[in-house]
C-alpha cells in the first residue's frame, strides 16, 4: 500500500535530545539509544469507519517520537499496518450491504487524507493485512512445526504456553486476561482449546467470507496478532525500538504479538519498549467505532476547523493520559493557535534560544507535549507584552513548532 505525503521537517539549530519514554513492559521510563536508524512499529487502523479523535491522538504520540528522533539526526524506520481484513470490517460491510474491500480502501484513503492534514509524518512502509498474507502463512506453519500451534476444527491456534515470557508485556493475571480476551476479539470460551487465552493464528475459510490460499493450513484468513508480527519482523526484524499503539492494545494484541515473535525467533524481547497512548473519551465513554460515540477528523475539517487547531488540541493532553474530547478543548486550541500565529507574524521578538531547548527537553521527557505548549505560550506572552529585538526569533519559533510539534503556524 502507499502511505501519504510527508510534510517538510525544518532543521533546527542546536542539539536534539535522546528520548526517555515509559515502557509498559517494565513499568517505568527507559532511555532509548536506537543507533543511526531508529525502528518503530505502530499498529494501524481497522478501516471500517473514519478516523476519529482517539485514533488521531494515538498517531500524534508516535509522530512526536519520530520527530524527536529526527531532531537527533537519526533516520527513522517507521512501519504501520492496515488491518484490511478482520471480523469488525466484514461485519460492517455486511450490515451496510457494501463490498468489504471497497469499504477498506475508502476508509484507508480518508485516513491518509486526515493524516496529511494533521501533518503526521508517514511510515516508510504502510502494509495491509491482505498483502501480508504470503508472509504470514509460513510463520504460522513454522509455529506449528515448533509445537507452538495446534489445529482445532480446521482453525489454527497459538499456544501461549510455548512462550516462557508470556505475560511480560501486560503483567495481568489469568482472570483479567480472560476478560480482556473475550472483549477484544478472542474466544476464551470455545471448547477444545488448550488454554482459553490461546489466540487464532489462521482461521479456516467460512461460507460468505473472503479467504486465501494458506498452503498446508488450508484456505482461510490470518488472525490479528500474527498480522502485525509478520509485518514487523519482515521490515524491522527482532529487537526494534518501539512497539506502539493505544492502551487498548496492551492485552491481548501486544502481549500475543510479542509471544508469537519470541517463539518464532527464540529471541527476547521483540521490542525494547512497548509504548501505549491513553484513551480519548466522548460523553464519558471511550470513543470507539463499535459504540459510535465519535468525533471524526474529516468531519471537523469539513466544518472548517483548521487541522493545526485539531493538532494543538491533541498536544494539550499528555499522551499517556485518558482524556475527554469537548467543544471547549477545541475552542482552547483555536485560541492558542491564534495567539501563536500573531506572535510569530512580527518581524522580531524575544530570543527563542531557550524556548527551543525547552520544547526539546519536554518532548524527550516521555513526550510531555503539554509542557512544550506551555513553553511556547510563555514566549508568545512575552512577545505580546514586551516584544523583543531578536530578528531571527519568530522564524525560529515557527520552525521549532513545525519540526517538533507538527504544527504549521
Ligand atoms: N488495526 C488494529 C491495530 S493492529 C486496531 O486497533 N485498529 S483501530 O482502528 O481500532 O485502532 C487504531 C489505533 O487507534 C490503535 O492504536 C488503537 O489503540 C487506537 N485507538 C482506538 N480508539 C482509541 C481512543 N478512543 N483513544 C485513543 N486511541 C484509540
Ligand atoms: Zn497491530
Amino acid at each position: 500500500m502507499h502511505a501519504w505525503p510527508a510534510s517538510e521537517v525544518p532543521a533546527l539549530p542546536g542539539q536534539g535530545r535522546d528520548l526517555r519514554i515509559h515502557d509498559t513492559a517494565t513499568g517505568g521510563p527507559i532511555t532509548l539509544d536506537p543507533g543511526p536508524v531508529a525502528r518503530i512499529y505502530v499498529c494501524g487502523i481497522t478501516p471500517y469507519d473514519a478516523t476519529h479523535i482517539g485514533h488521531a491522538a494515538t498517531y500524534n504520540a508516535f509522530d512526536l517520537v519520530q520527530r524527536v528522533w529526527l531532531d537527533t539526526k537519526r533516520q527513522v524506520h517507521y512501519v504501520q499496518n492496515v488491518t484490511d481484513v478482520d471480523d469488525p470490517l466484514l461485519e460492517r460491510a455486511e450490515r451496510d450491504g457494501v463490498d468489504w474491500a471497497a469499504l477498506a480502501e475508502q476508509e484507508t484513503q480518508l485516513f491518509r487524507e486526515d493524516m496529511t492534514a494533521l501533518r503526521m509524518l508517514p511510515p516508510r512502509q504502510y502494509i495491509g493485512a491482505v498483502e501480508a498474507i504470503p508472509g504470514i502463512v509460513p510463520l504460522v506453519e513454522r509455529l506449528r512445526d515448533l509445537g507452538a500451534a495446534y489445529e482445532l476444527e480446521g482453525d489454527t491456534y497459538f499456544s501461549v504456553e510455548a512462550d516462557p515470557h508470556f505475560g511480560q508485556v501486560s503483567h495481568l493475571d489469568a482472570a483479567a486476561m480472560r476478560l480482556l480476551s473475550a472483549e477484544r476479539g478472542g474466544d476464551p470460551d470455545r471448547p477444545g482449546k488448550k488454554n482459553p487465552l490461546d489466540p487464532m493464528l489462521w482461521s479456516a475459510a467460512r461460507e460468505g467470507e473472503p479467504s486465501w490460499d494458506g498452503g498446508s493450513l488450508g484456505r482461510g484468513r490470518p488472525g490479528w496478532h500474527i498480522e502485525c508480527v509478520a509485518i514487523a519482523l519482515d521490515h524491522l526484524g527482532m529487537g526494534f525500538d518501539i512497539q506502539g499503539g493505544g492502551s487498548d492494545l496492551v492485552f491481548p494484541h501486544h502481549e500475543m504479538g510479542a509471544s508469537h515473535a519470541q517463539v518464532l525467533t527464540g529471541e527476547f524481547p521483540m521490542a525494547k519498549a512497548y509504548v501505549h497512548a491513553g484513551m480519548v473519551a466522548l460523553h464519558g465513554e471511550k470513543m470507539s467505532k463499535s459504540k459510535g460515540n465519535l468525533v471524526f477528523v474529516s468531519r471537523l475539517r469539513r466544518d472548517g476547523v483548521d487541522p493545526a487547531a485539531i493538532r494543538l488540541a491533541l498536544l494539550a493532553h499528555h499522551y499517556r493520559a485518558d482524556w475527554e474530547w469537548t467543544d471547549q478543548v477545541l475552542q482552547d486550541a483555536v485560541t492558542r493557535l491564534g495567539h501563536w500565529r500573531a506572535a510569530v507574524s512580527r518581524p522580531d521578538g524575544p530570543s527563542a534560544e531557550t524556548l527551543v531547548d525547552e520544547i526539546r527537553e519536554a518532548l524527550a521527557n516521555d513526550l510531555d507535549a503539554p509542557a512544550a505548549l506551555t513553553a511556547v505560550d510563555r514566549w508568545a506572552v512575552a512577545q505580546e507584552q514586551q516584544g523583543g529585538t531578536d530578528m531571527g526569533a519568530p522564524g525560529i519559533v515557527s520552525r521549532a513548532v513545525d519540526a517538533l510539534l507538527g504544527v504549521a503556524l
